[in-house]
């Protein structure tokens, strides 16, 4: 086993402080657990059964939790793919790590990342799979990513010669193959690893595995109970451009796959661009199952209501599909983690980098701070020979993706610095409750204008179930059109956010304790932004 070697119980070593002295620093605290981080693209408990299961079943994620941890409340701190993976590499919000949105951004490389601190710390670090920081990878000794959102099928991949080539085959399994045959590798160099696996799955425009093209066709997924939200007494959730109804926010080509050559819509090119990658067999195939779900689509005309129904539907099985071939891959890893003995000493965790809408509010996509989209999946297995006790079942504290950084740091024994924002889950994963642990979350979005229109936000939300939000204008917007708006909800009593409170006769109290509570996070975690407003 790798890193064995290094680990000395301080009761069987009778030489301790002689040892202390010729110890590397990291080592002489503890052993230096390998990290294995699988992280998906727009995967959202919701369709996660360990979380809930309702629509799918997804036998190797739960695996994952049913061996170690399900965090039940687990945030990400702006919920949009580039910004959140900027977090969990910095272990800070996205003012502080400067990678605010996708659209404007690219991430300074040259700042304090956990993969750093951790190759400073002896590791060997790699990344496989979505990278969408625009800049070129820094702190990883190896890395393998896809450009951009990357394809599904055939995929492009970029290597560290800064040269580019593309794979047959379908992402998903390429990116597991990729990740065993690196961490086969590390297991023989015997020094402690971190590795990040980051999916395309399930990222829109959800592209099946040719082999499970027929999956879940049988199934009719049940409809969230406020898929026809009216999005009275909130502005932004109107004012939104992620409606499942609209063709043009959910196109019938790209998006569900009825392609009409004779309607072309403003995402057909892209559409017929990814499609077309298949080799000629797997294309023929794929063809002839989805054009003659488009002929009977076609020929039974439908519209409003009904056509939202079906769009749904076409949506939900193609996701669960890709879904399915990602879960697949998990049982694959984790398989090999286990012959090979890597479970032993390697923590595994799995998380998204957001949650996603699978119909609430009529929509798809993420951004809003609403529960679906601020959420995010986690679980986590702790290495099998751990020295310590472990917890096993639900962690109920208000976690978020700033924590990871330092988690792993803690588990390699290397220092955190101060100016990490995140709070290590490890006692958490060890089974204690820290009385001191945070009881609310800041998050903060800033991606507007841009697609799918969700305003600029950022709000609190509390571990007792409240949330206030503020929707605020962006520096560039036109103020005949601009909204500044609040928000309050009372999550056990009204769950799904349909009931604004803001406002409201006998919420006073509660309105003053947030926007104290509010105050006090903005401070702590140093964002600029009322003062920004007030200018
Ligand atoms: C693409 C998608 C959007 C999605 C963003 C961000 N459009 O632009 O639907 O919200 O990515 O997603 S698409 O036409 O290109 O599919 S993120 O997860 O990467 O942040
Ligand atoms: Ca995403």
């Amino acid at each position: 086993m790798p890193n064995k070697s290094k680990f000395i119980p301080y009761s069987m070593n009778k030489n301790f402080l002689s040892t202390l002295a010729i110890l590397p620093l990291a080592t002489q605290a503890q052993q230096q657990w390998n990290v294995v981080y699988i992280m998906t693209d727009d995967h959202t408990s919701q369709m996660m059964s360990c979380y809930d299961k309702t629509h799918v079943s997804t036998p190797n994620l739960d695996r994952i939790a049913r061996d170690g941890v399900r965090f039940v409340n687990s945030y990400v701190a702006n919920s949009l793919s580039g910004p959140s993976r900027a977090c969990m590499l910095t272990g800070k919000h996205s003012h502080k790590n400067g990678f605010t949105n996708n659209e404007h951004g690219i991430f300074d490389g040259s700042q304090q990342t956990m993969p750093k601190l951790l190759q400073k710390a002896g590791y060997t670090t790699a990344i496989i799979g979505k990278w969408h920081l625009v800049s070129t990878p820094t702190g990883f000794d190896h890395f393998e990513i896809i450009p951009g959102q990357g394809e599904y099928y055939n995929p492009t991949f970029i290597t560290q010669d800064g040269k580019s080539h593309i794979e047959k085959g379908y992402l998903t399994n390429i990116l597991t193959d990729k990740a065993i045959a690196w961490l086969d590798q590390q297991q023989k160099s015997g020094k402690p690893f971190a590795l990040f696996l980051h999916e395309k799955a399930c990222h829109r425009d959800w592209l099946p595995e040719i082999k499970y093209l027929r999956e879940y066709e049988d199934v009719t997924f049940k409809l969230p109970d406020n898929f026809d939200d009216d999005y009275n007494g909130r502005q932004a959730a109107k004012d939104q451009e992620m409606n499942i109804a609209s063709n043009t926010d959910m196109t019938l080509d790209y998006d569900i796959k009825m392609f009409d050559p004779a309607k072309p819509t403003r995402l057909t090119e892209t559409y017929l661009n990814y499609i077309g990658r298949l080799d000629s067999r797997d294309r023929a195939i794929y063809d002839a199952f989805y054009d003659s779900l488009a002929i009977d689509f076609r020929s039974r005309n439908l519209s409003g209501r009904a056509l939202k129904e079906f769009k749904y539907q076409r949506f939900m099985r193609d996701y669960a599909k890709v879904l399915k071939t990602f879960d697949d891959n998990i049982g694959r890893l984790l398989d090999y983690l286990d012959k090979s003995g890597l479970s032993e000493n390697t923590l595994v965790v799995y998380t998204s980098d957001q949650g996603f809408y699978m119909g609430e509010h009529g929509w798809f996509d993420k951004r809003f701070m609403y529960q679906e989209s601020f959420s995010t999946p986690l679980v986590m297995r702790m290495p099998t020979k751990y020295n310590k006790p472990v917890a096993k079942g639900d962690i109920t504290e208000m976690v978020q993706n700033i924590d990871y950084a330092p988690t792993f740091l803690e588990l390699a024994g290397a220092p955190i610095p101060n100016d990490i924002q995140g709070r290590s889950l490890l006692p958490l994963l060890e089974g204690q409750h820290p009385k001191d642990w945070r009881q609310s979350l800041y998050y903060h979005y800033y991606e507007y204008p841009a697609e799918h229109s969700v305003r600029r936000h950022y709000g609190v939300c509390t571990a007792d179930g409240w949330k206030l939000i503020h929707f605020y204008p962006s520096p560039s917007e036109n103020p005949t059109t601009a909204i500044d708006e609040w928000e309050m909800y009372d999550l056990n009593s009204d769950p799904r956010e349909m009931n604004n409170l803001y406002g409201k006769p006998g919420t006073e109290k509660q309105l003053k304790r947030l926007q104290k509570e509010l105050q006090k996070l903005q401070l702590q975690y140093d964002d600029p932004i009322e003062q920004q407003l007030k200018k």
